[in-house]
Formats: C-alpha cells, sequence, structure tokens
C-alpha cells in the first residue's frame, strides 16, 4: 500500500506570560485551516503548537509576583491549551520548551554547533530588549531604544558565547533566490533579502545574567539564549536524535506560520542554525500580517488585547474561526473591531450562507415532501452554475495551498451569492404553481443541494462544525466529519431521494444595536414590544375619523418573503427576511403559530415599511406584516401578482 504523503505544520510557540489574544488565535486557526484542508486532501498531517517558556521575560514577571517560574506558566500553559480546545484546533502535539524532551535536544545541539567551531566565546556589549527578548548592537538602535518595539533597552555587557551568523550569510541568499517559495507573501521576501544584504552580525546565544533557562551543557554559569533554544522545538518535539524513523519522515517541516515580528528569526538565524547542524531547510516560512485594534497593534504588555473566548461563548466557534481567516488580506494587516466582526458574520454567514440553506431546506420540504429530487430538466442556466462551483474549487484550493485563506474564503462565498441568484432567476415559488413544470423544480432544487454540498466541503476547513450541524438537516454527508476534499470538485455527488428536515438556525443573526446596549435597556425593549403584539384594540368611544393625509403618512408596500424562520426560544415569533424592489429588511412577526416559515417563503405580503424599528428579543424588526384576526386565526394579507416594493393604497 502506498504510503501517504506527510505534511508537516507549525506555529511559533507563544511566551506564556500572559493569556493569548486574537492575534495568537489567528496563527494557530491559520494553521489549523490548512492542518484540515491537508488532511481532507489525504495528507498524513502533523500539526505543532506549543509555548516558549524560558527567557528573562518570563523570569521578571514571575518573580515580580513572588513566584517561581513554572508554578506561574503552568495556569497559563492549561489555560492556552483549553484555548486550542475551545477554537476546536487540531493539534497532533503540544510542546513546552521546559520538557525534558525538549531541553535536552538544546544542549546537544548546541554542543555539536560549539565542537564544530561555529559557536566561540567573546566579550560582549549590547543593548537588550526584554519585551522581545533580543540583543542589538548600539547600530542597529532606534533613537536609543529598541527598533522593533520603540521600548527602553538596558545595557548588558558579559561574557558570552556567539554563533557565527555571517559565515552562512551567502548561502542564505543562495537559497532564498533558488527557493521563491521559501519566503512568503514574496513582499516579505524582499524585506529579508535586503537585511541579509546590510550584513549579518553574529548571534549572541548565551547569557550569564539570569538562570531561567537551558543551561549550556559544558559551562553552567550560562544559559542558552531563549531564541536558540525555541527555534529547536520544531526538532525536537518531532523526536530529532531520539526517534528517527519519525523525524526523518516529518522533517523538513512543510510550513512555519507566523506574524511578520518574528520572521527574521525564522527567514535568517533558523535557516542558519539548520545549515549548522547540516539539516535540510523547511520548505517555507509564511509570515501573515498583524490584527490591529483602531488604536495600534494588540499586545499583551500593552493591555489592550481581545480574549478570543469570550468572543466564541458569544458567537460560536464557526463564526469566530470564519471571521478571523476572511478579515486578514493575504500577508497585510487588518483592523478588528467587534462591530466589524458582527457585521461580517450576519452578512456572510447569517444572510448569504445560512439563508441559502434555511431557504432551500424549507423548499424542499414544501415542493418535495421533505426528500431531495432527482434533477430532472436541465437549463442552460444550471451549466453557469456549474462552471462556477469547478473555478470556486479550483480557485479555492489553490488560494488555501498558499495560505491565501482570505482569497479562499472570498471565492466560496462567489459561490454562496451565485447560488442565491440562482434562486432568485429560477423563481421556484413560480415553478411551484405549474404542474407541467415539476421536473425543473425539481433540478433547481438538486442544484442548490449540490452547491451547498460542496459550500458545506470547502467550508470545513475553517467551519469545523458547520458541515455536521447542516446535516442534520440536509442529509447530503454519510459522516460529516470525515469529509474528502475532492468531493467538493465533482459535481453530482448528492442522494436523490435523501430526507431533509427543519432544524436550528445555523448562524443567527447579531443585533449590531445590542453591541452598544446595556443588557437591562435591551430587556425593556422587549418587553414593551412584546405588549405591543398582544395588545388588544381598545374601541374609542366616538369613532375618531382620520384624513386621507394621515392615511398617506403611512408607507404600505408589497414585500416578498425569501427567507423565514422560527426565532429560537420565542413560540410566537417568526423571522421574515422580505425584500421591498432592491431593499432587503428583517421582520419580526408574532404569527409563527398560525404560519409555518416555508408557507410564507416566496409569498408577497403587505409591509408597514415606515413603522419605527423596533428591537423583539434581540432582533430588530424593520416594520411590521398586515394580517386580519379574530380569537383563533390570523391570516396574512397576502398580494400575488403587484412586484414587490409597490405601494399599497
Ligand atoms: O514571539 N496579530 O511569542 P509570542 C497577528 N515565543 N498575530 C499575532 C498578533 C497580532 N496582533 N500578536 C501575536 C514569540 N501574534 C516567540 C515565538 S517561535 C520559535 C517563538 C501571533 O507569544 C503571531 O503569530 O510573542 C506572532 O508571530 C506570534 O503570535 C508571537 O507570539
Amino acid at each position: 500500500m502506498e504510503s501517504r504523503k506527510n505534511y508537516y505544520i507549525t506555529t511559533p510557540i507563544y511566551y506564556p506570560s500572559d493569556n493569548l489574544h486574537i492575534g495568537h488565535a489567528y496563527t494557530t486557526v491559520a494553521g489549523d485551516c490548512l492542518a484540515r484542508f491537508k488532511r481532507m486532501s489525504g495528507y498524513d498531517v502533523h500539526y505543532l503548537t506549543g509555548t516558549d517558556e524560558h527567557g528573562q521575560k518570563i523570569e521578571r514577571t514571575a518573580r515580580s509576583q513572588g513566584m517561581e517560574p513554572l508554578d506561574f506558566i503552568n495556569p497559563i500553559v492549561d489555560s492556552i491549551q483549553a484555548l486550542w480546545k475551545k477554537l476546536l484546533i487540531t493539534n497532533d502535539d503540544f510542546i513546552r520548551t521546559t520538557e525534558a524532551r525538549h531541553e535536552k535536544v538544546v544542549q546537544a545541539l548546541f554542543q555539536k554547533v560549539y565542537e564544530q567551531g561555529d559557536i566561540y566565546m567573546a566579550e560582549y556589549q549590547g543593548w537588550y530588549c526584554t519585551p522581545c527578548e533580543t540583543l542589538f548592537t548600539e547600530r542597529q538602535l532606534a533613537e536609543g531604544k529598541c527598533p522593533d518595539c520603540g521600548r527602553e533597552v538596558e545595557v548588558v555587557k558579559e561574557e558570552s558565547y556567539f554563533f557565527n551568523m555571517a559565515k552562512y550569510a551567502d548561502r542564505l541568499l543562495d537559497h532564498i533566490e533558488g527557493h521563491p517559495d521559501f519566503i512568503q507573501p514574496e513582499s516579505r521576501r524582499n524585506e529579508v533579502v535586503s537585511f541579509i544584504k546590510m550584513g549579518l552580525e553574529d548571534l549572541c546565544v548565551s547569557r550569564t545574567s539570569f538562570s531561567w533557562g537551558v543551561p549550556v551543557p559544558f559551562n553552567d554559569k550560562h544559559v542558552v539564549y531563549v531564541w536558540f533554544d525555541a527555534l529547536i522545538n520544531y526538532l525536537s518535539a518531532i523526536g530529532l536524535g531520539v526517534d528517527d524513523k519519525a523525524f526523518n519522515e516529518r522533517w523538513p517541516a512543510d510550513v512555519h506560520i507566523m506574524a511578520k515580528d518574528i520572521l527574521r528569526f525564522h527567514a535568517i538565524i533558523w535557516p542558519i542554525m539548520l545549515m549548522a547542524l547540516d539539516l535540510p531547510l523547511p520548505k517555507k516560512v509564511y509570515a501573515h500580517g498583524w490584527i490591529m485594534l483602531e488604536g495600534g497593534k494588540m499586545s499583551k504588555s500593552k493591555g489592550n488585547v481581545v480574549d478570543p473566548v469570550i468572543l466564541v461563548d458569544k458567537y460560536g466557534v464557526d463564526a469566530v474561526r470564519y471571521y478571523l481567516a476572511k478579515e486578514l488580506t493575504f500577508g497585510q494587516d487588518g483592523i478588528y473591531s467587534e462591530e466589524m466582526m458582527a457585521g461580517r458574520i450576519n452578512s456572510d454567514l447569517a444572510n448569504d450562507l445560512g439563508n441559502l440553506i434555511s431557504r432551500t431546506v424549507a423548499m424542499i420540504i414544501r415542493y418535495f415532501k421533505g426528500r431531495i429530487p432527482e434533477p430532472a430538466e436541465a437549463a442552460p442556466l444550471d451549466e453557469e452554475l456549474k462552471e462556477l462551483a469547478a473555478k470556486v474549487y479550483q480557485e479555492a484550493t489553490d488560494k488555501l495551498e498558499r495560505l491565501d485563506l482570505s482569497g479562499y474564503l472570498i471565492a466560496v462565498m462567489r459561490l454562496v451569492s451565485r447560488a442565491n441568484k440562482y434562486i432568485d432567476e429560477t423563481e421556484p415559488w413560480l415553478l411551484a404553481k405549474d404542474e407541467a413544470r415539476i421536473g425543473r423544480l425539481a433540478e433547481v432544487m438538486y442544484n442548490l443541494a449540490e452547491c451547498i454540498r460542496m459550500v458545506l466541503i470547502l467550508t470545513a476547513p475553517v467551519m469545523p462544525t458547520l458541515a455536521s450541524r447542516a446535516n442534520q438537516q440536509l442529509n447530503l454527508f454519510k459522516d460529516a466529519n470525515s469529509l474528502t476534499w475532492a468531493e467538493a470538485g465533482r459535481w453530482g455527488l448528492t442522494v436523490a431521494g435523501s430526507p431533509v428536515q427543519k432544524g436550528e438556525v445555523l448562524f443567527p443573526r447579531i443585533d449590531l444595536k445590542s453591541l452598544e446596549e446595556k443588557p437591562v435597556e435591551e430587556n425593556q425593549q422587549e418587553k414593551s414590544a412584546q405588549e405591543v403584539i398582544k395588545a388588544e384594540p381598545v374601541a374609542p368611544v366616538e369613532p375618531e375619523y382620520i384624513t386621507i393625509d394621515d392615511f398617506a403618512k403611512m408607507e404600505l408596500r408589497v414585500a416578498e418573503v425569501v427567507a423565514c424562520e422560527k426565532m429560537e426560544k420565542a413560540d410566537k415569533l417568526l423571522i421574515l427576511k422580505v425584500r421591498l424592489g432592491e431593499e432587503e429588511r428583517t421582520v419580526v412577526s408574532g404569527i409563527a403559530q398560525h404560519y409555518a416559515p416555508e408557507e410564507l417563503i416566496g409569498k408577497k405580503v403587505v409591509l408597514v415599511a415606515n413603522l419605527k424599528p423596533t428591537k423583539l428579543r434581540g432582533v430588530m424588526s424593520q416594520g411590521m406584516i398586515l394580517a386580519a384576526s379574530d380569537a383563533d386565526h390570523v391570516e396574512v394579507l397576502f398580494v400575488d401578482q403587484i412586484p414587490s416594493g409597490n405601494r399599497v393604497k
């Protein structure tokens, strides 16, 4: 049997000096998308993450709290591991640099490089930036401050071991030139090349001013420089010197993922260490941009961080992962705000993707008694849809391969939008009225199910629970947890006859206004809105006439129901998405006990379009649907032949 190809992916190992924020979550989610995609494509993936636990910063922070470093770190490492569980990260290993399996390898490699003469001892005077754990020469400082983060540096004068980097500079330049894929994205490669060309200074690889590190094996006054120690995790975790077979299967890594802040360590120091160790270089070093807040870069030491745990609790893991992956344009920085995140979830997931699925489910239930029909009458328009699906598959594959996550998701969402447009173009509600068009209606429903099947596969790397949640409604997959990537590239795999049923709202809409409001106000608003629904008309003692001008103030319009679902935990409420010409609105209506959502989808109703928007159970309702009622019945007023958006008067 042919063995599966290996694929080894790493994230940086994070400093456990504090809990992690969405910046770290971004990198780890990006690596996880790639890991899931590669597993779905048949690779034997090894996805590594971990923590970088030595160094002056950790030691100082721990001691400032009267703690031993390890006692300080352990609970933070637990919280980091819990965070990765919460974000459904599928790392195959988690390495801690304080583990014996790692420290042994660091010592052995330090010894080897020393013995071959690439590490030597010298007197050193330099400036140390503790938050960055980096030593600079005077020339490298920016106006006397750290050139990377702009903070104060401290002078250090000590005897140190140095690593002869300059010796390998030309070899590294040749490698970069000969392997255009080695440093990605391309703009970053140019930065690295110019940096090397400016001349590399030898690197100080040991410290004597503190002790929280791996002791230099032949001189225990020194501990190994934290970056020399940390980078080796990529080798120690896969068994270098312990399990040669496992190591040789994994190394060289296929990709090291990180943000641009630590690219030089990975694209200069690390390859040179590997050259000195006579080991192959990683195939790719990929540096993404930063997630910034409106006020600048997010950082643990600035204290302006966004906690991913809170976001997942609020919005769900699929939505948070989707937002992170979509928001950073390939290689560039991006700005985070909760409003932008909620807006993105609403537009892409609740409106486009969620609606596509719920509309299709409702129509298959309504028109085909809840069974996906056999395709029966193709039309030229279908070819356009199929061609786009094939193109999207190819593009999504290429972009994921290059780790262009936002490009990948933009491609997939194109198929979602096209499928929604296909519903508008084919007008299934009209086909359903004509018995002679049943074959065409069946074809349209089948094609929609096919598009959804593909989209669910294509989004599985980024939204790991979506396929199985949607599968409870659509039964498209035997096992939604073991999907194959290639099946998203083949049209026609949906099995006709599969049962379809209604289910949970896959992506509940987020009320953007509620983000700014206090919960108490929200409750009050909800109460008054409910009272409006229940209010009985009170007959006036004498009739109070209104004039035609009074009536004209009321803007009644024909509105077409394009989507409709029950509001969770509210027996009486339906959430409708209606279209008035080009405009789309959300309306909450207290008719759930009289109408099933699928009875309304495709119908045209009369909407009080200029009613002041009000919030019902946290959902903003933009208008009211007219209905007549007696004690037991409610009958919505339907309009058949008039285009949506037209005035009712
Ligand atoms: O540098 N936007 O650890 P670290 C995007 N221990 N990504 C961000 C980010 C942001 N605002 N903030 C952090 C270290 N990251 C070393 C690594 S590896 C051998 C040693 C992510 O905890 C991004 O991946 O400071 C960045 O490179 C990394 O966290 C830095 O993590």
